[in-house]
């Protein structure tokens, strides 16, 4: 089968490899789309430090193929969406209800027995992201990663809820707990912009406003709930969000590049007593200062992010059930679709800003 496989070299390359049936606990899913997100790029670049050569992926959905020993609740045939990170239901995180947390495994890149199932034409091991490696057309992933869902949801939107939307929009919803009638500001407009920019709509937020270098990302961002948008190009976008927010600031903002200044700009937007969360993933070698008198005088909450905070064996159904209902756009978050062949160049449109979302969908 086909994959993109990163290796040491920041280039990515589709590889014809080799896949293993799924041992016990695991399912063999025949993938149906996946989405083309900057945390792939991140491992590509480096900023994100995983084991390569890896195989990318890990916002997908597809269709339950072979099923391992001892695993329960699912059929060949069934639909399922994956979760970047497994769920093992009974770990000190999902006992207390923070699955996004769960402890199971690392995310080394090999399985949860800490073994490979994709291999090179030469027999060597493959390292797979985030326990799936889903940029390929089959994926091994551990069952506690997938969540099946009715066959009533295109399986290219269903991708989405894998990683950008549910990030963003669980962002707005779970970790901020944006208010109705409040006020917020969402630096950068890609893919988690965007579905921040949803979650704070579906909260009720009456003023949204996107900052973005880009203004066709701006435009975007107006498509999915931006009420006001500005370009922060000027080195101003503090001061002009401000002046939209009765000069005291917003209630909520979001960071979601992973750029250490914007996370300093979410905090300082803010109104006293609002909260600035932190979606965005940076460099590990990068660190943000906070002002030593500042923090308490102003009673501002920074929070970071991970996985929206979900419980993805609910919210994933949930945000599907939101599609369906009109109220979360996912048609028009997927700008572009690529045969896996293409994946290269969706690496490229996606460095370009070119997409709310790029999608890789297989015959
Ligand atoms: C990332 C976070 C870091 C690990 C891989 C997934 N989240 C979204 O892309
Ligand atoms: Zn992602």
């Amino acid at each position: 089968m086909k994959a993109l496989v990163t290796a040491e070299n920041e280039k990515c390359s589709v590889e014809e490899v080799s896949l293993d049936p799924p041992k016990a606990g695991e399912l063999k899913i025949k993938m149906a789309a996946t989405g083309v997100c900057r945390s792939d790029l991140s491992v590509i670049n480096g900023h994100l430090p995983l084991p390569k050569p890896m195989v990318l992926g890990h916002e997908g959905a597809g269709i339950v193929d072979e099923i391992g020993d001892g695993v329960t609740g699912f059929e060949k045939g069934d639909h399922v969406v994956l979760s970047f990170q497994p769920a093992c239901g009974h770990c000190f995180f999902c006992e207390r209800q923070e699955p996004q947390f769960c402890s199971v495994g690392e995310p080394n890149g090999l399985m949860l027995d800490g073994t490979s199932r994709v291999h090179r034409q030469d027999g060597s091991d493959l390292t797979v992201m985030q326990f799936l490696g889903c940029m390929a057309e089959e994926a091994v992933v551990p069952a506690i990663s997938a969540q099946k869902i009715d066959k009533r949801f295109p399986l290219d939107k269903a991708s989405l809820i894998g990683c950008g939307v549910t990030t963003g929009v669980g962002a707005a919803i779970n970790t901020a707990k944006v208010t109705p009638g409040s006020s917020v500001v969402v630096f950068g407009a890609g893919g988690i912009g965007l579905s921040i920019i949803q979650g704070a709509r579906i909260a009720g937020a009456l003023q949204i406003i996107a900052v973005d270098v880009a203004d066709n990302k701006l435009e975007m961002a107006k498509a999915f709930g931006a009420t006001h948008t500005v370009n922060g190009s000027d080195g101003m976008a503090v001061l002009k969000c401000k002046e939209l927010t009765g000069g005291r600031g917003p209630d909520f903002s979001f960071e979601a590049v992973g750029i250490p200044q914007l996370m300093t700009d979410s905090y300082n937007v803010i109104r006293r007593g609002g909260t600035a969360t932190i979606v965005g993933v940076g460099k590990l070698t990068d660190n943000v200062p906070f002002n030593a008198l500042l923090l308490s005088m102003e009673g501002k909450t920074v929070k970071g992010s991970f996985y929206g905070d979900l419980n993805f064996r609910v919210d994933f159904p949930m945000l599907l059930d939101l599609y369906e209902a009109g109220k979360l756009n996912l048609d028009d978050m997927v700008t572009t679709t690529y045969t896996i062949d293409e994946a290269p160049q969706a690496f490229q449109d996606l460095e370009a800003g070119k997409n709310a979302r790029g999608v890789i969908v297989y015959d």
